[in-house]
Order: C-alpha cells, then structure tokens, then sequence
C-alpha cells in the first residue's frame, strides 16, 4: 500500500469513529500516524519535484517581515498601500492580487517589510488555488496581520486553521516537552503537571509511532496530542498576530463595539480605503513585533541618534555584532553601555548581555 492510500484509510477509519471519551485513544493514536504519513508525503512530493511546497521568491529586508493574509477582496492591497509606500494593485473583483507584492512601513526609525500575498480562500492548505504557496509566505513572517472585512469576522478563524493545517501555529508557544532517547528501559513519563488532555499511555503510543521505544519523556505542560505530535515533527513555526478588521467605514460605532464584545480575539478596526486609525494600526505591529532600538557610539564620540539598529527584545550584543558585520563578533573584546539595561552609564559588558529599547552601545574590538 502507498502512503496515499494509508492516508485515505486513516482518514476513512477517524471518519467513522464516533468521538467519546472511550475512542480518545484509538483517535489520538490515527491523528499522530496520519501527521506522520502526511509529514512523508510531502518529503516524497517535494523529492520528485512536485513543488507542492515550493514557495514564492522573496527577498527579506529591513527588520522584520510582517505578511499579510485574508480572504480574497477584503482589503489587503488597499491597505498595504496605506502602511508604505508600496502600489498594489486594487480591484473590486476577487484575486486581484496574484503575486507577492513587498512594502516597507518606516515607524519608530524601524524599517518594518510588508508582504501583500493573494487571497487565501477555506481549503487553500490542501491545494486550492494558490493557497498552499501563499500560505507558506507566512512561515517565515515576524508577524501575521490578519486582515478581516468587518461583514465577516468569522474568517479568521478559518484562516488560522488554514495555517495550522501546513504547520504554522499562531498566538502559540512551542509544547514545554523534553524527550531524551535513552538505549533501553522503554519509555519512562515524568510529567511535572497533570495531564488532562491526554493519558500516559497515549503518550507512549504516540511515541512509539515516532520510532521512540525508550527514552525519558518530560512534560511540563497540561499538552494535547497534537501538541506532542508537533514537537515529534519538528517542523512547526510559531509566529505572533494580529487582526485587523477593516472596512469600518461601512458600519456604525455601535456595530463594531458589539463586534469587540462578541469576538473570542482582540482586533483593531480600521478603514483602508478612508485612512481611519492607520497610525493606531502602526503603533500595534510595531509593538506587536516587540522590537528595540539601539544607537551606536563610536569609542570616544558621539551616539548616532538618528539611524538606531532595530532588533527584537531580547537581542544580546552578540546579536548586534551579528547584524553590524559577521567578523565582528570573533573580534570584540567587551561593550560599553549606557541606558535601561545597565547599572551605571559606561559599564562595561559581555556578549551575553541583553540590551534594552535605547541603549547607547560602544563595541571595543581587538
Ligand atoms: N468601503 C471600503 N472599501 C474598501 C476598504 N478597503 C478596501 N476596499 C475596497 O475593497 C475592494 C478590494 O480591495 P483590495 O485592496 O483589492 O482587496 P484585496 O484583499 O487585496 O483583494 P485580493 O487581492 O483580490 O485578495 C476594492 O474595491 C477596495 O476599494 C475599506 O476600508 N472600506
Ligand atoms: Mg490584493
């Protein structure tokens, strides 16, 4: 039997079982087997050629990369041209869009890229239209904004789905779960929490489906079975977002307080095509994407306060040697540091050190 085929059985069997606590088992078990062929079908496709997961060409730039996905026609292009300085092109018809169209968004001395991509419709994940490539774009985001017409909130949750189905895991953290294969003993579980979402023994049988037949096992969270599957696979990306609920010029204020009450998600409405609460959306990526600013100071001069070097929290000098020149780091011999993340101005640090949003950074090199 070819994977295909297993597929569609696994698929057929977990379509028949009736979902209740006696079949969470049974169930747990065939959705790790069948992540697992799915995982080999698509390695298998991808070695042939198929180009099923090729992706599309595009070149990062500035300091974080932010996509945008939605349904076809909400307003994505009219509002990237918004947030940069970018022309996407804008229709009233759907697909209009066909292609990955880049901006950047300058806020806060941040250079932050905007990718426009395709409208991604329910089901894009497994093939339709162009989905699956679309979809892939966002693997390598900072951030996903999600961008909603206000008519049809509940697209974003089939949008979220449509990304977990190719493994992109939004608003998540990655499973606090440590699995040290061990030579022989079996499987032992120490699970520092109780588990609620799943039995021990699923756990084993889980792994033991993953080729695991003897190793200490971890757990420090309450995890789900897909969860651990996700950590099995190792292929998963985590990836913050943020909604915006656009068109709001459609509809009344009382329309959209009611909205913000009913939604299960936090949103920020707006208006492409009216320039309603464009800054306020700004502000929300870039605090969103959880950046910093750190101005350089040559040894004995003065800071440069104009052009800061924009990095993620919790980036260490290191980071900063990384991004300036690739050799630096090997010839750095200490920082000098002035601001939030040092005692006293002028202290002197290692490459560990975590800076904080406007640090002034001098680098000693050898
Ligand atoms: N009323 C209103 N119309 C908008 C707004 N933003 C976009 N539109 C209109 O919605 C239609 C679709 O806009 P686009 O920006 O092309 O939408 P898109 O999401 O990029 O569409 P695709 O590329 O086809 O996926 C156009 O007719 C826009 O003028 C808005 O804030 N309010
Ligand atoms: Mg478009």
């Amino acid at each position: 039997m070819g994977i295909p085929e297993k597929i569609k059985k696994i698929e057929e069997d977990l379509h028949r079982t009736q979902v209740n606590k006696k079949t969470e088992h049974h169930i747990g078990l065939l959705k790790a087997k069948l992540a697992k062929l799915r995982r080999e079908l698509e390695a298998s496709e991808s070695r042939a050629g198929g180009g099923s997961s090729v992706g599309y060409d595009i070149r990062k730039s500035g300091d974080a990369t932010v996509v945008l996905i939605g349904l076809p026609s909400v307003g994505k292009s009219t509002l990237l041209n918004k947030l940069t300085n970018a022309k996407s092109k804008i229709g009233a018809y759907h697909f209009t869009t066909l292609n990955v169209v880049p901006g950047i968004m300058e806020h806060r001395g941040a250079r932050i890229q905007i990718l426009d991509l395709p409208g991604i419709i329910e089901g894009a994940s497994s093939g339709r239209g162009l989905g699956k490539r679309v979809l892939s774009v966002a693997r390598s985001a900072d951030l996903i904004l999600f961008v909603v017409d206000v008519f049809q909130p509940e697209a974003r949750e089939i949008l979220k789905m449509e990304l977990y189905k190719i493994g992109i895991r939004t608003d998540e953290r990655p499973p606090n779960i440590a699995i040290e294969g061990t030579s022989s003993g079996g499987i032992t579980i120490s699970p520092q929490v109780k588990l609620t979402k799943m039995s021990e023994e699923l756990v084993k049988d889980i792994l033991r489906v993953y080729g695991v037949n003897s190793a200490r096992v971890i757990i420090r969270e309450d995890i789900s079975d897909e969860q651990l599957v996700d950590s099995l696979l190792g292929n998963r990306v985590y990836v913050p977002s943020l909604t915006a609920m656009n068109k709001v010029d459609l509809v009344t204020h009382g329309f959209t307080n009611e909205l913000s009450l009913k939604l299960s998600f936090g949103f920020v409405p707006v208006s492409a095509e009216a320039g309603i609460n464009i800054s306020l959306l700004k502000e929300e990526i870039y605090r969103k994407l959880d950046l910093i600013r750190i101005y350089m100071r040559p040894r004995g001069g003065e800071p440069d306060l104009k052009e800061p070097l924009v990095v993620r929290n919790g980036a260490t000098v290191l980071d900063i040697c990384n991004k300036l020149h690739r050799k630096m780091s090997e010839d750095l011999r200490y920082a000098q540091i002035w601001g939030k993340s040092v005692k006293f101005g002028g202290q002197k640090v290692g490459a560990t050190h975590k800076l904080m949003d406007e640090d002034v950074v001098t680098l000693v090199t050898k």
